[in-house]
């Protein structure tokens, strides 16, 4: 049945249809699943969609398969040490080594007291809640951490962050968004006092100038990529890449500036240098809405076009065309990536780019805008949620009184019950991970064993954790690391709420049932935040009994007014873009219109500092991560769907004038070096990178990146410099090649 459905869709008369949203992107493009028994065979768009308008990119129209991949986990399973009450055996080191289906790997000492063992929910549950509760109760909040999740819904990570503050009463809370935006959301949050989106991303057909930057929009934001050519094409807008690789947007762009990697700041602030020198400063805006002028203005004396072009390498004159076209502009605005954000100085190159909106005034209207293009399909609802280890939902700072005196009343806890202390971030977590820090970790839907940098060293930390759970879809690079696994329904199979990158609050609708026992995450952890308040036996309790998700986001919204006028009703058809903070507001597409929530703008005077590795003879290329318009991540989800088959291998993109030096061909095997660790793959040779940089995708376990990405953070925003390390090329054998076969779910370690 299954195969005739899938090989004529088009003939097949479907059961129903049921309309949601996209489980990969942040552009949250809405979907309509086509299905006949319990089978979707096909997937459409509805043309109406504002978001998306019937468009959809390869993932979300053929990328849904991961949901029925035999190698989802649809039990729980516990470790055979746990069920049988030994104590936990030696050679955690080892773990990763056993393979999905819960055999070890033959020839290993591993023992079999890690094997995995199939149990029922009970059970699973009560050894959650024993351990977890045996360790907070002898070490404290201060060893209990978690990581929230931007693909689950809203619903599940207000509950998620919920369970852990109001029952381990710590803020050892955090997710994805540490190793994304974090950069972008430090200096707006600095500079404005809000991160989110200023602008709704179909406005772009309203923009006259604007600017990519960091963002390779076609491969991994490809509706927003269709409307900013459609902006090009058919409005006539001109636009302005700012990038280091040749990315297919440069082939719609009026002016390429391709930089060195980590050269924003030189690079942005030179523009500001000449917006400023030529007088083409919006004074009304600066005057009215702008503080710091004076001061900042001083610090740009040096940013002249010149010496970014000594250390940017892009041409001086490019860079002055750049300034005068956005500066001129009826309509500019930003858009912005993870070139931006995922560098040591990831905060400092966002807050360039917030100078140039406020010394234009190209933001607060239609059609301009500060537009960080957020990555996961909720990493936006997760970060609104409070999946943040400093925030409550609505970004209500954990160390202010008044703030943790509201989620009290909330959560029904004692006054001062909730913590003050700011809690540790993502990749502060693991660090953590020893005698004395941290001893549990609960993991709902993450992959830190493929998506932190330097994976050496995180193996090494996940070894010394004393308790793992992972709940997730499958047994990736991380749960392979579990005592205890809880399998969790996919996005097809559960309602709830995403938020998308423009703040629009759209339905997620069951269309499945749950593939075996597997149950939607708010479930999971209401049952378990039942067990885990029985044991804890605590004088109140908090509500754990929801009958539905919207009962859930109901209870947020009642504290968080960005969302107090968002029902399920409301948005059966169409999202609404929050702030929404009554029943009849339609909605905000636009922000800051008059003011921005810190009263006036701030400029914030920079300096230029390198990247933490700077190429030599050792290690003489510049290496950059990104992604590939097939693939997801840590590959979880693509490489369990059958876009795998459409880019199947890992590849390291090398430019022909460094491929001849190094005798490097293309499709020959190579090995990648770093400080940190090493990789083999194929070569591709290609003018897409520039001369000493290579590009490798951090999709593929077996090949994977992070082995030689730099740990270095960020000091404000905690963010690694995944964009900047330096590595070293040789030709290897063929033979060195990984079989993906046997290694992609363990990783080459
Ligand atoms: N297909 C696909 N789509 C995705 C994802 C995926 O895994 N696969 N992930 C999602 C997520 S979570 C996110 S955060 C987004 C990320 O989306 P993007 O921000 O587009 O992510 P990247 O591919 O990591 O890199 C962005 C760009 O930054 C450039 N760059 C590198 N260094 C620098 C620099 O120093 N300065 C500048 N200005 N640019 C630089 C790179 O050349 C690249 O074009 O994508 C989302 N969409
Ligand atoms: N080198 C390098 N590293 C990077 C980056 C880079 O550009 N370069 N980018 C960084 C960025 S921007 C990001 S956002 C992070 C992402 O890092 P992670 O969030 O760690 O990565 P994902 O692979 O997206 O992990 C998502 C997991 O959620 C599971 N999942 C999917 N749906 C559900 C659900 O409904 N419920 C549950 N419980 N689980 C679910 C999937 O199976 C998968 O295992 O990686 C970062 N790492
Ligand atoms: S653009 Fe993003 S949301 Fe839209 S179909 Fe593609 S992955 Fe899904
Ligand atoms: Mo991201």
């Amino acid at each position: 049945m299954v195969t005739e459905l899938q090989l004529n869709p088009t003939r097949v008369v479907e059961d129903r249809v049921v309309t949601t949203v996209c489980s990969y992107c942040g552009v949250g493009c809405n979907l309509e699943l086509h299905l006949k028994d319990d089978f979707i065979f096909k997937v459409t768009s509805p043309f109406d969609s504002p978001v998306n308008h019937g468009n959809l990119c390869v993932k979300g129209r053929f990328g849904y398969d991961y949901v029925y991949h035999p190698k989802r986990v649809t039990t729980p399973l516990v470790r055979r040490y746990l069920l049988e009450g030994k104590p936990k055996p030696e050679g955690r080191e080892q773990v990763f080594a056993i393979s999905m289906d819960g055999k070890p790997i033959p020839n290993s000492q591993i023992s079999n007291d890690w094997d995995w063992v199939a149990t029922n929910w009970d059970t699973a549950l009560d050894m959650v809640a024993e351990n977890l509760v045996r360790i907070y109760q002898r070490d404290g909040s201060d060893a209990m951490a978690v990581y929230c999740c931007a693909k689950a819904t809203n619903e599940d990570n207000y509950l998620l962050q919920k369970m852990w503050r109001a029952l381990f009463r710590t803020n050892n809370v955090d997710h994805c968004t540490r190793l994304c935006h974090a950069g972008s959301v430090v200096a707006l949050q600095k500079a404005i006092g809000s991160s989110a989106m200023s602008n709704t991303a179909s406005q772009v057909i309203m923009n006259d100038v604007f600017i990519v930057t960091g963002s390779n929009t076609g491969e991994n934001h490809p509706i927003i990529a269709l409307q900013m050519k459609e902006a090009v094409q058919k409005h006539g807008a001109k636009m302005i890449v700012v990038d280091p690789r040749r990315i297919d947007l440069v082939d719609f762009a009026e002016l390429w500036l391709p930089l060195k990697p980590g050269t924003n700041v030189p690079v942005f602030s030179a523009m500001a240098h000449v917006i400023v020198k030529e007088n083409l400063v919006n004074w009304d805006f600066v005057n009215r809405r702008t503080e710091g002028f004076q001061e900042f203005v001083e610090s740009l004396e040096k940013f002249t076009p010149e010496y970014a072009e000594e250390i940017s390498g892009v041409p001086a004159e490019d860079i002055r065309k750049a300034a005068r076209m956005y500066a001129t502009a009826k309509n500019g605005a930003i858009y912005w990536g993870m070139g931006i954000s995922q560098l040591s100085h990831g905060t400092a190159s966002a807050l360039a780019l917030i100078h140039l909106a406020f010394l234009t005034g190209h933001v607060g209207r239609d059609g301009t805008g500060l537009n960080p293009l957020r990555g996961q399909n909720n990493v936006q609802g997760a970060s609104d949620m409070g999946a943040m280890p400093f925030h409550y939902p609505g970004y209500m700072r954990v160390d202010n009184e008044d703030n943790a005196r509201k989620w009290e009343a909330a959560w029904n806890i004692e006054p001062g019950g909730l913590s003050r202390k700011l809690g540790l971030t993502t990749t502060e977590i693991l660090g953590h991970a020893h005698e004395g820090g941290i001893r549990a970790l609960y993991i709902m839907g993450e992959n830190p064993m493929m998506s932190e940098p330097n994976l050496n060293e995180t193996r090494k930390h996940m070894t010394h954790l004393e308790f793992l759970v992972s709940q997730d879809l499958f047994i990736n690079e991380s749960g392979a690391f579990a005592d205890v696994f809880l399998p969790a329904a996919s996005f097809a199979e559960k309602d709830g709420t995403f938020t998308n990158t423009d703040r629009r609050v759209q339905r997620v609708r069951t269309a499945l049932s749950p593939r075996g026992q597997a149950r939607p995450d708010w479930k999971i952890l209401c049952d378990l935040a039942t067990r885990l308040e029985r044991r804890l036996k605590r004088g109140s309790s908090s509500k754990w009994d929801y009958e539905s998700p919207e009962e859930i986001l109901r209870e947020m919204a009642s504290v968080n007014s960005d969302y107090a006028g968002i029902t399920y009703e409301r948005i059966a058809k169409v999202g609404l873009q929050y702030p929404v903070p009554d029943m009849n507001h339609p909605g905000t597409p636009t922000l800051f219109k008059e003011t921005f929530p810190s009263g006036r703008g701030k400029f914030i005077p920079l300096d230029y500092v390198p990247v933490m590795e700077q190429a030599d003879d050792e290690y003489p290329f510049i290496l950059t991560t990104g992604r590939l318009l097939e693939h997801w991540h840590g590959g979880t989800m693509t490489r369990h769907s059958s876009l795998n088959e459409a880019y199947p291998e890992a590849r390291v993109e090398i430019h022909p004038a460094d491929a001849e030096m190094h005798g490097i061909t293309n499709n020959m095997p190579v090995r990648v070096t770093s400080r940190r660790g090493e990789i083999v793959l194929r070569a591709t040779v290609t003018e897409k990178t520039s001369v000493g940089v290579v590009f490798i995708p951090w999709h593929f376990a077996e090949a994977a990146a992070n082995l030689l990405t730099n740990d270095a953070l960020d000091p404000q925003a905690k963010i690694p410099e995944f964009k900047a390390c330096a590595v070293q090329v040789f030709p290897a054998r063929e033979d060195e090649l990984p079989n993906p076969e046997v290694e992609v779910r363990r990783g080459r370690y």
